[in-house]
């Protein structure tokens, strides 16, 4: 039995005001043409096949054609959701895509979270947020990685007699190594699943959620994430992106191969100073996909016109600029929390003017700086 495992789409993504939908559609296509060139038994998409709760109308077209080709080619595709759908959406298409072959798994459903497909059965655990895996009113965070290992558990007892058995998941696990992307909400260790929560019956694992391509060493079966099909924004600069062709046999180990995408859009980082850019801006001007320039200040007063200068030379490919002063760099947390707090006294001494007509006495501002103080800790 031949699979695919592919994740993290992320239709309807934009990157500054850059739609990334033909970086979706390039990565697709080239699903596609694996799939007409190798037998393909059935694909797995481990979640975030959307952007977002409403992704927009490009989007969304990109992601059903991808599914009517699959299903002319006559290959069925298993689709959970990931953190960036919304449950909603996706339970909105589950009805009409089984049409054409594709299952759709919208929220975690433990009585319902079992495909069969010949003498295949895959585990499918959307996406589990903490607000459906745990009860309200329990110390939620603590409980998380615990709900998660028995909702994986309970799902296993219900595939365990099968030849083939996978489990297919959105989580975050621990130690797997992450980039700016996930973490956005839902990255942080109180939300990590330990590895050893996978049942080693499980003759793979595929998973989504972090954008990186890796083998989950730790955990007691053949795990992976294979990571997003593009270079979502600046964090993901220099990665290559993969899915996984995963061919598996009775009584063996699966055979994993890690099918490399070539990217439409690959992004860069250049880092120019002001005093001396001339060489990087030429050699910016020559790369393909979209830019975020470093731009190293000496003179404050001149930088607009440099500035100006890579906007006009580097034209649509350049998504920001991003001004590194000295100030930036020296000034610490602490001297940040102060001029926050400074604002706050300043506002509320305007206040106090504006009500009683007359400038707070110091012992009100003693009052006040040792309230925000308490709010703070
Ligand atoms: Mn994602």
């Amino acid at each position: 039995m031949r699979l695919l495992h592919l994740s993290d789409l992320h239709a309807g993504k934009t990157l500054g005001s850059i739609s990334r939908n033909e970086d979706v559609a390039y990565a697709l296509e080239q699903v596609l043409n694996f799939c007409k060139e190798n037998s393909v038994d059935l694909v797995l998409i481990a979640g975030d096949v959307f952007d977002k709760a409403n992704p927009d109308n490009e989007a969304k077209e990109i992601i059903f054609d991808f599914f009517l080709k699959l299903n002319e080619l006559k290959i069925p595709a298993v689709a959970i959701s990931g953190n960036h759908d919304s449950y909603e959406f996706m339970k909105s298409l589950k009805n009409l895509l089984r049409v054409i072959n594709v299952f759709v798994f919208p929220k975690p459903d433990l009585e319902n979270g079992v495909f069969s497909f010949e003498e295949l059965k895959v585990a499918c655990l959307p996406y589990p947020s903490e607000r459906v895996i745990t009860r309200a009113g329990e110390s939620a965070k603590l409980d998380y990685a615990v709900a998660v290992e028995k909702a994986i558990k309970y799902l296993y007892k219900q595939v365990e007699n099968a030849k083939f058995k996978i489990l297919l998941s959105h989580l975050f696990l621990a130690g797997s190594k992450y980039t700016r992307t996930e973490r956005e909400a839902t990255i942080t260790k109180f939300y990590a699943v330990e590895p050893s929560s996978i049942p080693e019956g499980f003759d793979y694992v595929a998973l989504g959620h972090v954008h990186r391509y890796q083998r989950i060493e730790k955990a007691p079966t053949y795990t992976y994430y294979t990571g997003s099909v593009f270079q979502l924004d600046f964090s993901e600069t220099g990665q290559e992106k993969f899915f996984n062709f995963v061919e598996l046999r009775e009584g063996e180990p699966p055979i994993v191969e890690a099918v490399k995408l070539s990217l439409k859009n690959p992004l860069h980082v250049v880092e120019m100073d002001q005093n001396n850019y001339a060489r990087e801006l030429d050699e910016a001007k020559t790369l393909n996909g979209y830019l975020k320039v470093n731009l190293k200040v000496r003179d404050k007063n001149r930088v607009n016109l440099v500035v100006d200068r890579i906007k006009e030379s580097l034209g649509s490919k350049l998504i920001r600029i991003e001004l590194i002063t000295e100030e930036l760099q020296t000034q610490s947390k602490e001297e940040l929390q102060e001029l926050q707090a400074l604002n706050v006294v300043e506002l509320y001494k305007e206040y106090f003017k504006e009500v009683y007509k007359k400038g707070p006495e110091e012992q009100v501002i003693k009052t006040l700086l040792s309230l925000m103080e308490t709010v703070r800790r």
